[in-house]
């Protein structure tokens, strides 16, 4: 009998402890989503062979970034071939692990 009630007994502790583990994943996940800023802006220069483009870009709030004229690299060559400068575009980009951007989508404004 008493082996019976210390099954029970560990049972119910093994059940209670379960969802305590999940919850304590919910909250403190072991990697962030990656954050994907999406900006406008307008093709000044596009240089194929490095795979950058430079984008006179509005402003970044999330970044503290100001409004300015800069190069990205962009994650993929291709991705410059829908485009030419004077363009208006809207891009999006990452930065990997806080540090360069690169740019994952990049497409004309209609
Ligand atoms: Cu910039």
């Amino acid at each position: 009998m008493k082996r019976i009630f210390t099954t029970v007994l560990a049972s119910l502790i093994f059940a209670t402890c379960i969802p305590a583990v999940y919850a304590n994943d919910v909250h403190h996940p072991k990697a962030e989503a990656q954050k994907i800023y999406t900006v406008k802006g307008e093709v000044v220069a596009i240089d194929k062979a490095a795979g950058k483009v430079k984008l006179k870009h509005e402003a970044v709030p999330e970044l503290d970034w100001p409004a300015m004229t800069m190069f990205f690299p962009v994650a993929d060559k291709s991705q410059l071939d829908g485009i030419a400068i004077g363009d208006q575009v809207e891009f999006q980009f990452v930065k990997a692990n806080g540090g360069s951007p690169s740019i994952t989508q990049i497409k004309p404004l209609k």
